[in-house]
């Protein structure tokens, strides 16, 4: 679809030439560190996105200078699962062309910062002979599909994880434009030969993301996913998926026609039905979004537009499948487990907590060094999770006392003895390099919970596991709806708290204070820790306890978030 009435981000697509643009020409242009506008909105569909130091912007505007203007990259890495050579590779990119550190992600993803346009090339290229690729790690189209890391349930584990690759690889858009741009590939005479047979030549009207999880553990927060697969087990193996569709966390603050929302569970499906399945509901988005207002279009708002049971429906005929009643399944939480766990076949697996997925050598802590000598040394997998961490994976039982030296003497503290609330924390990038970064994010929510933590003590609450996610602006990238505690950027140093989310990812938070500076933010919760720890039940969360209590409301759908 092109012409009036769509967005402008639609007509781009549309004369893109299946996601060429002028990306090609605009990277040997010597005379600015930028590209072209629309080719900034096609670039992200090959996971680059054109960002400016904000730390500096001011200045450089003072100066007549143009932006600081460099690269955010973004690879594609289903399920987060990294050999040690390609972490290597890894680390040595981000040494070489990046700001030195690796950004693990929200979805098990990397992010480099920091590449300057004449590395651009390069540096994807280095990413590709690493077998792996930065396709669709962002833009109008399937992200990086999310699978369960915990290693508790291996083999179910391993067989999700084949799921999880088979559905990346085929919602993968088919244009070659990325191989001609990025690695020198044949240029195809004419994209009209060039068939983009599941996404046509527009795309999708917004971002789609996929999970798969485990149950009892969600720690890929299936409900936030636009599509979520619940694994069902039977008698030992996968029976099938309970499906979920719909979620998702984005909003603006002040426009109450935002919001977000949990996914919806469909209906049970065979496992042999994924694929048939996943495409159908991508087509029934691709058909039906709205593609006239950005803010309008993500998949949660086209089934609140047209029911769950229209969408049902459309699925089942286009799939050719039918859903049956879904299956029991219960969460317990959504978080990571750190420390050693034992598999299935015996190999031991460490759950390392990384703060805010930020991997550097800082002062003494070294980590990105640490991480560079294991993977030297030792012949394991990296997993990467949902939460910003990594699993050190597949060590033999003798291994487990020189991979914990080696952690020791990089200053890695062990996992398990950080606080458990900072092990529940996430906080997304923000400043400097996010455009969109209304407040701190990733630089700031370290301190703000030194802070929270001595009030936790003074309340006999300091092994109290708690979620709490903080976010730059209303996107949601860590979210932190479904967090206990969910702060939400709105200017600097002011945030809106949203309290009550279940502790398993499956309620979402209410506003409770509107752009709250630290010192309220503080004032704010201490009283209700102190009415926790007076009053909670056994085992009770703190989410549960405000909303039992009444001291938060619930939010029952995303659409009555906003109520009053
Ligand atoms: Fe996100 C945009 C970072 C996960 C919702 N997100 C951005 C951009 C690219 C800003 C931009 O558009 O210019 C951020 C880049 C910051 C930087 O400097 O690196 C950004 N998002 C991230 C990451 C790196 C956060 C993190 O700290 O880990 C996550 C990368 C995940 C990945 O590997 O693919 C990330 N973003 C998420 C999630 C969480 C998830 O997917 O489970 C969400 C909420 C779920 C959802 O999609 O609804 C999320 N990001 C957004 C949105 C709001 C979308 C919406 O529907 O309204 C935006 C803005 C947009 O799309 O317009 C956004
Ligand atoms: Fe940027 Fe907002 Fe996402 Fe944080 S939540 S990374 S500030 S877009």
């Amino acid at each position: 679809m092109s012409g009036q009435g769509v967005t402008e981000v639609e007509n781009i697509k549309a004369a893109s030439r299946h996601l060429r643009g002028t990306i090609a020409e605009g990277l040997v242009d010597p005379l600015t560190g930028a590209i072209s506008e629309p080719d900034t909105q096609l670039s992200k569909f090959h996971g680059i996105y054109q960002q400016d130091d904000r730390d500096i912007r001011s200045e450089r505007k003072r100066q007549k200078l143009e932006p600081a203007y460099s690269f955010m990259i973004r690879a594609r890495i289903p399920g987060g699962l990294l050999t040690t050579t390609q972490w290597l590779g890894l680390d040595r990119i981000a040494t070489t062309h990046a700001n030195q550190t690796i950004r693990l992600t929200t979805r098990q993803a990397i992010q480099y910062h920091g590449v300057v346009k004449r590395n651009l090339k390069q540096t994807i290229a280095e990413i590709n002979q690493l077998t792996l690729d930065t396709i669709a790690a962002c833009g109008d189209v399937n992200r990086n599909v999310m699978s369960p890391p915990l290693p508790s349930l291996s083999s179910i584990h391993r067989e999700v994880q084949q799921y999880a690759e088979a559905l990346s690889e085929h919602l993968m858009p088919k244009s070659r434009a990325y191989h001609e741009i990025w690695l020198d590939g044949e240029k195809i005479q004419s994209s009209k030969a060039e068939i983009e047979p599941i996404y046509g030549d527009t795309y999708l009207p917004r971002k789609f993301k996929v999970a798969f999880v485990i149950p009892p553990q969600n720690d890929v927060d299936v409900f936030a996913q636009d599509l979520g697969f619940i694994t069902i087990i039977r008698d030992g193996s996968i029976a099938g998926f309970n499906v979920t569709v719909g979620g998702g966390m984005g909003m603006s603050h002040g426009e109450t026609d935002t919001y977000p929302r949990l996914g919806d569970v469909l209906g049970f499906i065979k496992f042999q039905d994924v694929l048939a399945v996943a495409e159908a509901i991508v087509t029934t988005q691709r058909d039906n979004g709205d593609r006239t207002n950005r803010k309008h279009a993500r998949l949660k708002y086209t089934i609140d537009d047209g029911g769950v049971e229209w969408f049902r429906e459309e699925v089942e005929k286009r799939s050719g499948v039918t859903f049956a009643a879904a299956e029991k399944y219960a969460f317990v939480a959504n978080g990571d487990v750190y420390g050693w766990q034992q598999d299935d076949v015996g190999a031991w697996h460490y759950g390392l907590f990384v703060e805010n997925g930020r991997i550097g050598d800082v002062g003494d802590r070294r980590l990105l060094s640490g991480l560079r000598t294991i993977a030297q040394l030792h012949n394991v997998e990296f997993r990467l999770t949902p939460n910003q961490n990594l699993i050190i994976s597949k060590v033999a039982g003798a291994d487990k006392k020189k991979i914990e030296s080696i952690l020791v003497e990089h200053g890695i503290k062990n996992s398990t003895r950080a606080s458990p609330l900072r092990l529940n924390s996430m906080a997304c990038v923000a400043f400097p390099t996010c455009g969109l970064a209304m407040a701190e994010s990733e630089r700031y929510l370290p301190s703000l919970i030194d802070k929270l933590d001595a009030g936790l003590k003074l309340h006999g609450l300091a092994d109290e596991p708690i979620t709490i996610r903080m976010t730059g602006c209303p996107n949601g990238c860590a979210r932190p709806y479904i967090a206990e505690i969910g702060l939400v950027g709105k200017g600097p140093g002011r945030y809106t708290i949203f309290l009550g989310a279940g502790f398993a990812g499956e309620r979402l938070g209410a506003p409770y204070l509107d752009n709250a500076n630290e010192q309220e933010i503080l004032a704010a919760l201490d009283p209700l820790f102190a009415r926790f720890a007076a009053d909670k039940n056994e085992a009770e969360h703190f989410g549960d306890f405000l909303v039992r209590t009444g001291a938060v409301r619930e939010v029952t759908a995303g659409r009555h978030i906003h109520d009053s």
